[in-house]
């Protein structure tokens, strides 16, 4: 008898054992990975009463406590008490380490969940920022929600955390030229960074399809540079500005905009990077004063997203328009002496990004003061002249007290001495930069791009190439070979040419800057693709409840089609993520789960018009219904 007790005892130990094991693992929903996470029995329940405990005197630290208390009130419906005298009860606590914990650095933490009582401690308030970051994504996904919700047990499961970032930048960019988003969107996708611990916001504020940030000393950027004529269609066709036509569509954001931008992301510990794309993407500035550039058109135009240039198979273009600054006139250095003064007054960060990435130098080899410069200064090709271009720039933003920073082209033709770089077309560019012993932000296209297409073209808005959310997640922003203290992090590029909205930015950037965020903070050996999977789809129902739009694309198949030496049609189909399966059609009709299971390559029948696809897990659909073509299985088969 008693031995059977013995064993019901023991077998109880053990599921209690197993369950606080495997909800380690899956249902800490927490993005990024923390360093070290040790789960604990039991659970903190948050209720109207669950006081706020701040120290005295630190108004730094009631603003970190009442944005939790912000963001606490929606769904909850309670407004926590905040005070500055230890409370009894259930209660949150935020302390500053009175001795720093050197293995925290600067923006790292600990949160310590018991069942009465959390502490987040840190050595500075970005820490206790960060802590409670986790603390959120450690309550229910309901909290997302911007309506009281009843009925739910605000419940938050028993752990230790010590917690701190892998890398000091971790940035996402939003592209504001190509198409303009408002104020309130800007602020939106920054509350969206902070959530996933992103430090750094890179606005890409001027290119060719608009200019959008007030400067005094030139008002017409924006009276001219900010507004496009309206069009509808593919970016990059569609129509040129007709005679006579108005510009209306557009935008800009006035100093108080910045200001109050610059203010809103400082409260949530993200620094604001501006970006003046110059000498290239220029069009905007051109438009405004033409002077700017060789061609000086008194006809350019904003670019509403016609096709003004021609890219050549071996990866150069030829510029159809104008759309750079002039090198050679002092009168456009004079331009960004004021431009970057005003930037440099307004934008706390310490670097300013110049851009510096595709200019064509087609105009400057055929322009009289460009050629006469190149052979005042002994310049052999237009490579050297764009880099003395930079190295004047680089003058202009360090009589300002900034650092410059720009795109890998800034490489060409010899890096300015103190220059960061900003690694784009691939590592290359940074690895590059470090073993010359600059500083280098690492945001290679293959990888980071969260413009390009998240599957396959048949499912997505088709662009010109693909990063699908594993490669987002599986690479290491340190290549071999280099010092990597010279790596400062990375970022993701949200470029927005085809991003006519905001919920398609949405679209874009989740799930895959969730990853890069991962990328950017989580220690490399502690990084797993299926844990990863697990806490991302417990963050899909998260931002269902906030309203927040992703991309679910990472349930689509990859396809592939190839031709046997007998002339089979061959399509075969995997999975991104384990457990699913892919039901298809090859007779024109939609597919569920009672069709043909995909096991094994699938040959195309004579005759066939399509195969159609989708994925499903444990009986329920979960990608969208794909339609492979003939014609496109054959254009594929001819590539
Ligand atoms: C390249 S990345 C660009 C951008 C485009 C982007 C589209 C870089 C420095 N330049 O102008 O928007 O590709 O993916």
């Amino acid at each position: 008898m008693l031995r059977f007790w013995k064993n019901v005892l023991l077998l109880c130990l053990g599921l209690v054992v197993g369950l606080v094991d495997s909800y380690a693992q899956s249902t800490y929903p927490l993005v990024p990975m923390p360093v070290r996470l040790q789960p604990a029995a039991g659970t903190f329940l948050l209720t109207a009463q669950t006081s706020l405990v701040i120290p005295a005197s630190q108004p730094e630290i009631r603003k970190i406590a009442t944005y939790l208390q912000n963001k606490l009130k929606p769904a909850t419906g309670y407004t926590l008490p905040l005070t500055e005298t230890s409370a009894n009860g259930s209660q949150i606590q935020f302390v500053l380490n009175a001795k720093p914990d050197a293995s925290l650095k600067k923006e790292g933490y600990t949160l310590d969940c018991t069942p009465d009582k959390i502490t987040i401690k840190a050595n500075q308030p970005a820490g206790l920022f960060y802590g409670v970051q986790s603390l959120l994504q450690l309550l229910p996904p309901a909290i997302e929600n911007s309506k009281p919700i009843t009925g739910i047990a605000w419940t938050i499961p028993c752990v230790n955390i010590t917690d701190y970032p892998r890398f000091e930048w971790r940035g996402l960019m939003l592209d504001v030229s190509r198409h303009f988003f408002s104020k309130e969107y800007v602020k939106a996708y920054i509350d969206q960074m902070a959530r996933y611990k992103f430090n750094t916001f890179h606005w890409h504020l001027t290119d060719d399809n608009g200019w959008r940030i007030e400067i005094k000393s030139y008002p017409k950027l924006t009276e001219i540079g900010a507004w496009r004529v309206e069009r509808t269609g593919r970016f990059g066709n569609r129509k040129l500005p007709q005679e006579g036509e108005k510009a209306t569509y557009g935008g800009f954001y006035t100093q108080e905009d910045i200001k109050e931008i610059i203010q809103y992301a400082q409260e949530r510990y993200v620094t604001v990077l501006p970006e003046i794309d110059v000498p290239g993407h220029s069009m905007a500035a051109i438009a405004a004063y033409p002077w700017l550039s060789c061609v000086k058109d008194p006809k350019t135009k904003v670019n509403p997203g016609t096709r003004f240039a021609e890219w050549h198979s071996n990866g150069t273009f030829t510029m159809l328009i104008d759309n750079s600054l002039n090198p050679a006139d002092e009168k456009v250095y004079e331009f960004l002496d004021k431009v970057f003064g005003e930037i440099a007054t307004l934008f706390p960060n310490p670097y300013i990004h110049m851009g510096g990435d595709e200019c064509f130098h087609g105009f400057w080899a055929k322009n009289p003061e460009c050629l006469a410069l190149m052979k005042k200064m002994n310049l052999k090709n237009s490579g050297e002249l764009q880099s003395y271009f930079v190295k004047r720039v680089e003058k202009i933003i360090q009589s300002k007290g900034k650092k410059l920073i720009g795109w890998d082209e800034i490489l060409e033709g010899g890096l300015a001495s103190n220059a960061t770089v900003m690694s784009w077309r691939g590592t290359k560019g940074g690895i590059e930069a470090a073993k010359q012993g600059h500083p280098v932000v690492m945001t290679p296209s293959p990888n980071t791009y969260l413009d390009l297409m998240q599957g396959d073209p048949i499912g997505e808005l088709t662009v010109y190439s693909t990063v699908r959310l594993k490669d987002s997640y599986i690479w290491n922003p340190v290549p071999s070979g280099i010092d990597s203290t010279l790596i400062l992090g990375g970022q993701g590029n949200l470029w927005s040419e085809h991003l006519p909205t905001f919920r398609y930015a949405e679209y874009m950037a989740y799930p895959r800057a969730w990853a890069l965020a991962e990328v950017y903070w989580t220690p490399q050996a502690q990084r797993n693709w299926n844990s990863f999977i697990q806490r991302m789809e417990l963050h899909f129902t998260r931002a269902d409840a906030a309203e927040i739009n992703y991309a679910r694309s990472v349930y689509d198949p990859i396809i592939k089609v190839s031709k046997t030496a007998t002339g089979k049609t061959l399509v075969d189909l995997k999975t991104e993520i384990e457990g699913l399966d892919i039901y298809y059609s090859t007779d024109n009709t939609y597919p569920d789960r009672f069709y043909p299971l995909y096991t094994k390559s699938i040959e195309v029948p004579e005759g066939a018009d399509m195969i159609r696809m989708i994925t499903y897990r444990n009986g329920k659909p979960v990608g969208k219904m794909l339609t492979l073509t003939m014609e496109e299985i054959n254009k594929r088969v001819r590539k």
